[in-house]
């Protein structure tokens, strides 16, 4: 590096933190930016990189009127979704990744990418991004500091995270960050590598510009990184949204649903009752990750690390979700969707009549009947939670809210019914191990194909799944007053490939049972499975449905769980001799439940 990098480091930096001061030293040495840039996270600081990404073509601005504050951001083509099969997790032992995991030596993963990163700043900046995953000072919080030369993703963490100049003083001088170096590279698929080094707490993603590959708060420290962490601190990073539910007396209950990518959390957490439910009130406190750890008093308390939702824009509307609605009216960020003559945004999904013409995801005229999708599938919107009508007010509360109820819930057309309740922990651990889920848009690869997705983890937990789901069962002797745990299915289809299940705010019903069992209120019945709602325990007066859609739904069928037994089977078989014993039992007990 030139003696003006050196300068530039050491002159311009808001910090004496020596670690800090060396990483970014020796970062620029490798990559060879022109400029250093220390981001403050102020108004000003937004206001001058708005522009300037405008300027270079990045942020296109909406119509102002309609959307202040608004942009979009349409990204490479070949580069519109996490790429799980260029993500590694980079242990010094390969088992420690365990069987799910894609691996690296870390030695050749640091020397390999070395080779990419090494002047790939030339002509650009390096954005120093301090940034909080949690309420700023809290117990819980971790801080990251993300070096990277694309404007959008300053951008983004700044809506996403705690980001800037309190996120620097919150670390004053300590060594314990998280490193996360980033580099847009060509953005070549070739080129592209997400690396993991937790026993480092260092993140180093190349050749990408889109979501989870590169705001490295989100799924790669937050949940990689975080796991790892969570397994030696005693401590649990999930993929879960949290919400609290009011009931008409006023009594709030605090629940975390795990969902896959794609498969619902942002809906789940933003919902808005039905009519029939006055008095209910469902807040968000978080709607993509929870950081849960044990209290003083024995009770599971989760946190959101995150400060905004970079959620799923297709499907989004003032039906299936007002709140969303609202949220993304102004300051928001929009990725791959598409344009309107008047420079609104639009996607499949979206409230209202189909434009006759667009300009979509890629820039290019579309006109109504095109058989193309104009939004791509996995379009997305970067909001503040600041923005939700629904915003919980214990979202910025350090200590986290406790959780009574833990939800699992896959994306299954079969098999899986409603609700069901698990008997016990070890049983509920067991209910999230064993989801499996239909992919979606969310990762690049085959949409609609059924995998194993333990507790919506499989493309983020950050070490061997059978020690991550030990660690689970594990817990249960920290926490005195244990969460109750429940496995969901809002995506059972009939013959016709249409959900039995209304879905979104109707979800409403299921939750109110979930509270209620939570609080000893209601008796159950129990099933080969687990416990179930009575008939007529879930309310469906008011929903246009026929009477056999709700027994469907609720159905559980011998011969589909003869193949989901086998499913499992080879899932716990990828695990060996790590696949936790008390599983074993609890697949045992299911098998000769079955009959099977
Ligand atoms: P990630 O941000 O990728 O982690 O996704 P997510 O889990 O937050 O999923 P999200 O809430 O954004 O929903 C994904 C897609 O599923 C959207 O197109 C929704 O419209 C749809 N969806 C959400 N909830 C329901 C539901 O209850 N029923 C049906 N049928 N679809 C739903
Ligand atoms: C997911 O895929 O689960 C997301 C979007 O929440 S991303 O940030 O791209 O991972
Ligand atoms: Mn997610």
């Amino acid at each position: 590096m030139s003696s003006t990098h050196q300068a530039a480091v050491g002159h311009d930096a808001p910090t004496k933190n020596a670690d800090l001061l060396s990483w970014v030293t020796r970062c620029a040495r490798m990559t060879q930016p022109d400029r250093i840039v220390w981001c403050d996270g102020s108004e000003a600081e937004k206001k001058r990189l708005t522009e300037q990404a405008v300027k270079e073509g990045i942020l296109i601005p909406l119509n102002q009127e309609k959307r202040p504050g608004c942009y979009l951001h349409r990204s490479n083509p070949n580069d519109v979704a996490r790429v799980e099969h260029l993500t590694f997790i980079c242990t010094p032992n390969k088992t420690d990744a365990g069987p799910t995991n894609n691996w690296m030596d870390p030695e050749q993963a640091y020397t390999k990418l070395g080779l990419l990163f090494d002047g790939s700043m030339k002509g650009r900046t390096l954005y120093v991004v301090p940034y909080a995953m949690g309420p700023l000072g809290g117990p819980s919080t971790k801080i990251g500091v993300e070096l990277t030369d694309s404007i959008y993703v300053v951008l983004n963490m700044r809506i996403m995270t705690r980001m800037g100049k309190p996120a620097l003083d919150m670390l004053g001088d300590s060594e314990d960050f998280n490193r996360g170096l980033h580099s847009t590279g060509d953005v070549n698929p070739d080129r592209r590598y997400i690396c993991h080094f937790p026993q480092d707490n260092t993140i180093w993603s190349f050749g990408s510009g889109y979501g989870g590959n590169v705001l490295l708060g989100k799924k790669c420290l937050a949940l990689r990184i975080g796991s790892y962490l969570g397994r030696e601190e005693g401590w649990l990073a999930e993929h879960m949204l949290i919400l609290g539910v009011t009931d008409p007396k006023g009594q709030t209950t605090y629940v975390a649903a795990a969902f896959p990518s794609a498969c619902g959390k942002t809906n789940f957490a933003m919902m808005i009752p039905p009519k029939s439910y006055q008095g209910w009130k469902v807040e968000t406190v978080g709607d993509d990750i929870a950081w849960m750890r044990v209290g003083p008093d024995g009770r599971l308390y989760a946190i959101n690390p995150e400060a905004g939702y970079f959620g799923v824009v297709p499907g989004t509307n003032t039906k299936t979700n007002p709140n969303a609605m609202a949220t993304i009216a102004k300051d928001t960020l929009f990725t791959n969707v598409a344009m309107t003559a008047d420079g609104d945004v639009w996607w499949e999904g979206k409230d209202g009549e189909v434009p006759e013409e667009l300009v979509d995801w890629q820039g290019r005229p579309w006109k109504k009947g095109c058989p193309e999708k104009a939004a791509h599938p996995n379009s997305r919107f970067t909001a503040p939670m600041t923005n939700n009508p629904a915003l919980s007010p214990k979202a910025n509360d350090p200590q986290g809210v406790p959780i009574s109820a833990i939800i699992f819930g896959g994306r299954r057309s079969n098999t899986v019914p409603l609700v069901l309740q698990a008997f016990n922990w070890t049983h509920g651990v067991f209910l999230g191990a064993t989801m499996g889920s239909e992919t979606t848009a969310a990762a690049t690869g085959k949409v609609g194909v059924v995998r194993r997705d333990p507790m919506a983890m499989l493309p983020f937990c950050g070490y061997h799944m059978g020690d991550y789901l030990q660690h689970w069962l594990d817990m249960q002797k920290s926490i005195t007053h244990l969460p109750k745990i429940f496995q969901v299915n809002w995506f059972r289809q009939d013959k016709n490939g249409k959900y039995l299940w209304p879905g979104y705010g109707e979800n409403m019903r299921v939750l109110e049972w979930i509270v209620n069992r939570v609080h000893g209120r209601v008796p159950t019945q129990e099933t080969l499975l687990g416990w179930v709602p009575r008939q007529g325990d879930i309310p469906i007066q008011g929903l246009d449905l026929p009477p056999e859609a709700i027994a469907e739904a609720t159905s559980i069928k011998a011969d589909e769980w003869k193949s989901e037994l086998k499913s499992q089977e080879v899932f716990f078989e990828q695990l060996g001799t790590k696949a936790p014993e008390a599983l074993m039992l609890q697949r045992k007990l299911l098998i000769s439940r079955l009959g099977s």
